[in-house]
Formats: structure tokens, sequence, C-alpha cells
């Protein structure tokens, strides 16, 4: 055996992530690569190229047992060449402007040319962090023990902005976030330097990510203070060799909170001169600052309405003063006021679309996935398709609020597909949901993507061993919308657990299962928001009391004729906000997506359903469908015990085996429940509840994670 596979690696603990660069075990490929590596070239002139040059230092000699050496110029076959042709003379001097010209700025060409007439392998870009995605693909490529012969990649972001928005808080608790506290050691910075932020920026890197926000966006307005802004440059300078920008979630009422005005609204003029001043303080600290991400009058937080303005008045405001610096508005479409008596599913739409056209150019609105709240399933937006003069960017939920934490294995490539492949009909058949994102439908300038983080202080970044798959999913998604989720978790799975065909064959299936399998279990048949309250931790359907959009019974509607919110024109008329003839299909009881139908429609629970089934023996179906889903999933994961570390491969087994039993609750405490209208019994195939419904509903759990911001004084 060669030396190196001797050598004894750490336990694994996943916090390598998609990055372990594992050795090479298999001897021919292991040789193939050796033959066509020998040697390398990069001329490292500027941090990002120094970063690019770190990495593979690091994957090759872990990945071949043998470093491979850095030359200064290419004098043999089989040298990997990499650089600009700004950086590398060797590349200037090959005819590559064809090939470069179709990258842009962040995208790259790898290819296997004749150097100086050898037979070489190039990494080129237009730009020093277009080498770095090129370097990141690259290992890949070699992660997943692809071949090198006629190596010929080119690849481009579809969108521009590609996100990830954490809900940390200053205190370090992460709203919604289930991995431990943040990584951001406020208290310690700008001084130590946490060297996860380095490794935290290397994994985004590799995906593609090039734009973090690291705060709530229930914002806290200390952040825009100098003395926090200190601490944020020093992740910043962390960040930026690896080409993320950061951005800062901005309080609406941070001109009164920490400027001493007495007043945020958007028109006065000292509001203007105060955000003005601020902005330019900022990029004093932080050179290539992004920008801000806002939440404002939604679920309490401050915003233009307070003043009677518009959200475009407010976006604008804070829009105006970063136009110089190049800095852009993310505004939250996540709008909606209890005291508004309209569906809260089409009010945001009711707000914003009549201001298409009115916000500045240098403003994105970001529009989750959905109309409500991240739920298991939600159609898409309406407002996807309903803007086009203003860029939308699409913001999905990476942490599993909705989706048992970080405790369920639940694969979300498949929910993030749903909604870009999505068809608006907005300019006829084919205007999906991503061409409204990427811009090319409207022709945007500006394009984004984000998701809300799901990292946290837990070693291996995401809690559950399978939840960083949703991370990489997210980064590789918004580079390209057009990638399958399978084969996005079997670039994962090759790279964090094993090459093995077998293996990947099989996990794949699972994680692709997991989707699907939360939303029988939770929600099915369009069902939503029926989770416990504020910690949103396993089944709630009886919530009734507080404001009614926070209830759960506003959203089933359960009653003794049947159960679902009737958004037809009989009801809330919410399908009126989407373009014919999907309008038209989701009206219509008969060819509503079943998927959808208690979204749209209050159905008899004598319905006859497309199984035959009644609509009430469909939903008992469904509930255990899921159950059965996840049981599938634990033998699976038994099945693959001999290709997982044993360490890794327990921490899923146990948690598959928490996943089981909250299946099982959500399923008895629902369907009892859901059956004190229906009046009808549980089919006998089924398993009956293990309990009754007083007992779920009287289940309390405390300090679920989660949490929010305990604030100061
Ligand atoms: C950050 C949901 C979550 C909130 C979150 C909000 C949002 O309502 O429960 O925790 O607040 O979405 O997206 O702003």
């Amino acid at each position: 055996m060669n030396q190196f596979l001797a050598k004894k690696r750490h336990p694994e603990d996943g916090y390598e992530l998609w990055l372990r660069y594992a050795p090479i075990t298999d001897s021919s490929t292991r040789a193939a690569y050796q033959q066509v590596l020998q040697q390398m070239v990069i001329h490292a002139t500027s941090p990002t190229l120094q970063a690019a040059q770190e990495e593979l230092a690091l994957a090759l000699e872990n990945m071949l047992g043998e470093p491979v050496p850095f030359v200064e110029s290419v004098t043999q076959a089989n040298t990997l060449v990499i650089g600009t042709p700004h950086s590398s003379s060797e590349i200037a001097a090959l005819d590559l402007q064809p090939l470069l010209a179709q990258v842009g700025e962040e995208g790259f060409v790898i290819t296997r040319m004749a150097v100086q007439s050898q037979d070489c392998i190039v990494i080129t870009a237009n730009t020093d962090l277009g080498v770095l995605y090129g370097v990141f693909h690259f290992l890949q490529h070699l992660q997943m023990q692809r071949s090198l012969d006629d190596l010929h990649i080119i690849s481009a972001p579809k969108i521009k902005l590609r996100m990830l928005n954490h809900w940390d808080n200053l205190d370090r608790t992460v709203e919604r976030g289930y991995a431990g506290f943040s990584l951001w050691d406020w208290h310690n910075l700008p001084d130590y330097l946490d060297p996860r932020y380095k490794d935290y920026a290397r994994a985004n890197a590799s995906i593609g990510i090039n734009g973090v926000t690291v705060t709530n966006v229930n914002a806290n307005a200390l952040v825009l203070t100098p003395q926090y802004l200190r601490k944020v440059a020093a992740l910043a300078d962390v960040f930026r060799p690896y080409g993320i920008r950061v951005f800062l979630t901005a309080r609406f009422s941070a001109p009164m909170e920490i400027g001493g005005l007495e007043t945020a609204d958007p028109l006065a003029t000292e509001v203007a001169e105060w955000w003005a001043a601020k902005v330019s303080e900022i990029y004093d600290y932080i050179p290539d600052f992004g920008g801000f991400l806002v939440k404002a009058n939604s679920e309490g937080q401050p915003g233009p309405h307070d003043y009677g303005r518009s959200h475009a008045e407010g976006a604008n405001l804070l829009a105006r003063p970063l136009v110089a610096h190049g800095g852009v508005v993310i505004w939250r479409a996540f709008v909606y006021d209890e005291d508004v008596p309209e569906d809260r599913a089409k009010q945001a739409y009711n707000d914003l679309v009549p201001q298409d056209g009115t916000f500045l150019e240098n403003v994105l609105l970001q529009v989750k996935n959905g109309p409500i709240d991240f739920q298991p399933r939600e159609p898409y937006h309406p407002l996807f398709g309903a803007m086009p003069k203003t860029p939308l960017m699409l913001e999905v939920q990476v942490t599993q609020e909705y989706l048992g934490l970080a405790t369920n294995l639940v694969y979300l490539a498949p929910l993030f597909k749903e909604t870009l492949d999505a068809d608006t009909y907005c300019d006829g058949p084919g205007s999906t949901v991503a061409r409204v994102v990427d811009g090319t439908l409207d022709d945007n300038a500006l394009s984004g993507m984000a998701g809300v983080s799901n990292i946290g202080t837990d070693r291996n970044w995401c809690g559950h061993p399978f939840a960083a798959a949703n991370w990489y999913a997210l980064g590789r998604l918004a580079w390209d919308h057009q990638l399958s989720s399978e084969s996005i978790a079997e670039e994962w799975l090759r790279m964090t657990f094993s090459n093995d065909d077998h293996f990947v064959e099989a996990a794949t299936a699972l994680m692709i299962e997991s989707r699907e399998a939360v939303v029988d279990y939770m929600t099915p048949l369009g069902l939503h928001h029926i989770m416990a309250r504020d910690h949103h931790y396993g089944p709630g359907p009886w919530v009734d009391e507080g404001r009614p959009d926070w209830t759960s019974v506003y959203y089933h509607r359960a009653d003794q004729e049947g159960i679902g919110f009737d958004r037809t024109a009989s009801g809330s008329n919410a399908v009126s906000q989407y373009h014919s003839p999907y309008r038209e299909q989701l009206a219509d009881l008969d060819t509503c997506p079943e998927e959808l139908l208690l979204w749209f429609h209050h159905v008899p629970w004598q319905h006859t359903m497309k199984s035959g089934r009644t609509l009430w023996d469909e939903l008992c179906d469904r509930y255990n469908q899921g159950v059965e889903s996840v049981r599938r999933m634990q033998q699976t994961w038994a099945s693959l015990a001999a290709y997982v570390d044993e360490a890794r491969f327990v921490h899923v087994q146990s948690l598959l085996r928490i996943q089981e039993q909250e299946a099982c609750w959500w399923r008895d405490a629902c369907l009892l429940y859901f059956q004190t209208f229906s009046q009808l019994p549980i089919p006998p195939q089924y398993e009956q509840p293990a309990q009754t419904l007083d007992y779920y509903i009287n289940l309390r759990h405390y300090y679920v994670p989660g949490i929010r911001e305990r604030r100061f004084g």
C-alpha cells in the first residue's frame, strides 16, 4: 500500500464538508491522475489566486498522496496551467478568447490543450475569481474520480447574486437555526479571527456563493454602528479573496435608534442624509460592501408604511446612496399585515405589483418561493411573473424551520427545483420562475437567489450530516438552475461520503424520496401552516389562538363538511393572481394538482380522489405513506453501513430513528384532530394512533432551538 494510504486520518466528523479531498484508493485512477498532473504553474499575483494555489496544494497532496510541485513555467507535458490571460503569459499566448468570451466575469474554462506544444490541462477565466471557481470545479471533478481524457468544461453562472442569508443575531443565537450558535464571534471580533471563517469562505466559494448577509432580517440597528462595522469589516477581509461580498440587514428605524433622529420617514431630508452618511461610513470600512437586505413592515418590523409611504419609497431611500458605490438594496417581499383582512397569501402581491417600475435600478425584490412561508410544499409565489420591471430574487429556506429542524433528513433540491421549474405563463408557456429569477425573461441587469442559512457552530456546520447537502444544493442551483436534483445529490454524496456506485445510487434515491416523505407525513395534499406555535416543532393543527394569520385553523379550515382553504372565486380568489392557463387549472377542483388541492379548495371529506379513495381515506393514506417512506429511508441507510465511517453512519441512523418517531407523531396527531371533523374511521389497514388527541395537544416542548434574539436593555 502506498505510504499515504496508511496514514491515519482523523475520524470523519463532517467538518470538511464536500472538501474532504479523500485519498484516491483506486490505483488505476490515481495513476492516471498522477500521469497528467505532474506539475503546476500558477502566478499567484492576488489573494484570490493565492487561495486557488493553496486549495490545489491541499487537495492534490491529500488525494494523490504526494505534493504536485509548483513550477515557474511550462517545461514539459502534463502540467496544470492556471490563471487568466493577465496573470499568465502562457495563457495569454493561447487562443482562448472565443471560449473566454462565453464565460463572463465569473465563469471558467477547463480544457486539455497544447501549451507550448506540450499536452497540458488549462484552468482559465477572465478574472481571478473565475479561476478560483474553475479550480474548485476541477477539484470536484477529481473528487468524483472522473476522467481527465478529453477534458473540456465551460461554465458560467446563470444568476449574478448567489447568496446566503444568515438569520444570526448579535447575541449569537440564530433565529430558526438548529446547528448550534452563530459562527460570528462578535465579542472577540475583530481581533480574533476564528479559522472557521476561512473554511466557511472556502466552502461557499467552492459552490459559487458570492454574497452573504451576516445578520438577521429581524435586524438589530447596532450592527450599523462603528463598533460593529469594524467587526463586520474583519469578516469581509477574510471573505474577500474568496469572492464573497458582505451585505448587512438594515433596520428601517436605525436613524432613530442609533442616529438620534425623531423620525425614519423615507421622505424626510434628515433621514435621507443620515442614510447617505451611513453608507459612506460603511464603505470606508468595507470598500466592496454589497448593500442592504431589508425586512420592512412585516411581522412587527418597522418600515415605510409607518409613515404612510410605499415599499418603493422605503427601498429607494436606502438604494440612492448605494448607487455610487455599486451597492444594491435587496427588499424582501415577505410582507403581510394582520390588520389587513385579505388572505395572507394574496397580500404581498396586492401591495407590491402596483409598484412595479417604481423601484430604483439597484433594488431587487426578494421573494420567498411560495406565498406563505417556506412550507413543505407551496405553489410558487404569484409575484414571479407579475413584476416584469423589477428584478425578482428567489429566497428559499435552507434551514429546516418547517421541515423537521435539523433532526429530519430532507433533501431540498427537489423543493427548490419545483419552484424554479414552475411555469408562470406570464409571457406564454416556458416563462419559468427560473427565467424570471435569472433575468433572461425580462432582460434584467440584476439577478439573484438567496437561501436562509442552516449553518452554525456545530462541528459538522449544519447539524444533520445530510443538511450540508442543502447548502451545497443552494450554491449549485444558483450557479446553474438546470442541474437536476439527482446530479447535485450525486456530486455531494461522492465528495462527502463515498465514490462507490452502489452507495451513491442508493443514497441518491433516499435523498430524492426524502422531500415527498416530509410533505406526506406533515402536510399532504396542499395542507400548510399546521405546525406548533412559535417554535414550529411538531404538529399543531389545533392552534387557534393569537393573531389569526399565525394560527393553523386559518389555513386548514376543517369543518364537518370538509377541509382546505377555498382560494377560488368563491373564496379568497388567490387563484386570480396566477396567469392563465394555470389559474383555471388551479381553480377547477378536477384539474387542480392533487398535491395543491387543499391549498386552493375546501374539499368535502367524501370527495373522490384520483386514486378512487375518498379525500379522508386519501389523507390517511398519504400520512401513512410518509411514515413508510421514512422507514424505507431507514432500511436503505442500514444497508449502507459498509460504505460510511462509523461515526457519521451512527449519527444518521440515530436521527432517522428520531425522524420516524416524529413522522408517526405528525401522522397520529393530525389524523386524530381532523377526525374530529370528518367523524370517519382511520381505515383498519393503517396503524392506529398510539395516543389520544389530548395527549398530543398537551405535549410541551421547552427550549426548542431557533429562538429569537435576547435584546439588550
Ligand atoms: C426572520 C417566518 C419565521 C420568522 C422569520 C420570518 C421571515 O415567519 O418564522 O422567524 O423571521 O419568516 O422570513 O422574515
